[in-house]
């Protein structure tokens, strides 16, 4: 193959994780220009590419060494990699970092009136899924023989169709499941979009490039999660409310001007404040509690 000085990275081109793939990489300070064909996009902010693929293509792109880079769905990541492991060959690409979108989880549902107490009642049953790898991992792990029934969609009617005795999907909201008179009763893995990358690290200036954009990336998901605090407080119950909030940076205390012992504070935190939070300050104390999104962060 020809050698690349640019970054590639293969994304969705249409389907759940397109659009926040884009913005993510937006966010980033990724700017790019579409190809008239829609397929490549070109880097102009930096020396960064992005291919627009089926989901399904990109572990083998990032294999191939088409492509540097990924974002995919952890569950057809993990398949291929199982896949690959039955095969009896070595892992061709890596998780580096999960990325907090298109979540759901790969399980297992039976139908609604089946009864179901453990995977040894799977025994000797047909599973229909589209993830055979993963699922026989499972299975295997579990001690349990069954037969593995494979398609490439619309798994839930499987069932109804009588081509198989129970499934093995993604699940999200469970809707699905519901309006298909499916019960779900054991979950696989959780899964999520993740950065999917080749085993090596490129050893020229695309190495460099990958290092600074998952440092990009880390600012932009510890921003996301982040929340600034603002509150009034007595000193003395500072410590016991400012315990209560989840871990940042140590919070900032300012007097207030005519109050001697009232104080202000601000506290950026990592993580969600709910409102159970704020129920929770004010009766330590706290008053004039004000909850802002972060937009951007440089320590
Ligand atoms: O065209 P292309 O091949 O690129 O797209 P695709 O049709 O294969 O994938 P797409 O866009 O449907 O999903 C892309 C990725 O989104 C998946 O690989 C998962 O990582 C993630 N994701 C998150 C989901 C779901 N949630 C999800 N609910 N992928 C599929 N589903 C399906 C599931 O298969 C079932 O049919 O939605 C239905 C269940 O949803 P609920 O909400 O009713 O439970
Ligand atoms: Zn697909």
């Amino acid at each position: 193959m020809k050698p690349r000085d640019r970054l590639r990275i293969a994304v969705q081109k249409s389907g759940r994780l397109a659009d926040t793939s884009q913005e993510l990489l937006a966010k980033c300070g990724l700017k790019f220009r579409q190809s008239r064909d829609k397929l490549f996009c070109f880097g102009e902010s930096l020396a960064i590419d992005l291919l627009l693929v089926r989901d399904d293509d990109i572990p083998g792109l990032i294999a191939q060494g088409v492509c540097d880079l990924g974002i995919v769905g952890r569950n057809v990541l993990r398949e291929r990699q199982l896949a690959a492991q039955e095969d009896g060959d070595a892992p061709a690409s890596r998780e580096l970092r999960a990325l907090g979108f298109g979540r759901c989880r790969l399980a297992i549902a039976v139908p609604q009136d089946m009864r179901y107490a453990s995977p040894s009642d799977l025994a000797g049953l047909r599973i229909a899924t589209s993830y055979p790898a993963s699922l026989a991992a499972w299975l295997r792990v579990q001690g349990v023989e069954a037969g593995i029934v494979e398609l490439s969609g619309s798994v839930e009617i499987a069932p109804r169709l009588g081509t198989a005795d129970v499934i093995c999907d993604l699940v999200s909201s469970g809707a699905t499941l519901v309006a298909n008179q499916l019960r779900e009763v054991a979950s696989l893995f959780d899964s999520e979009a993740v950065i999917a990358a080749a085993i090596d690290t490129p050893p020229d200036e695309r190495g460099e490039l990958l290092e600074m954009l998952l440092r990009r990336l880390d600012g932009v998901l510890q921003v996301r999660e982040s929340k600034l605090v603002l509150l009034q407080a007595p000193r003395d119950a500072l410590d016991s409310i400012a315990r209560l909030l989840p871990t940042g940076p140590r919070p900032t205390v300012t007097p207030i001007e005519g109050s001697s012992d009232e104080v202000a504070l601000q506290a950026v935190c990592y993580g969600a404040i709910t409102w159970q939070h704020l129920e929770d300050m004010k009766r330590r104390g706290a008053s004039n509690l004000l909850v802002l999104p972060v937009e951007k962060m440089l320590a």
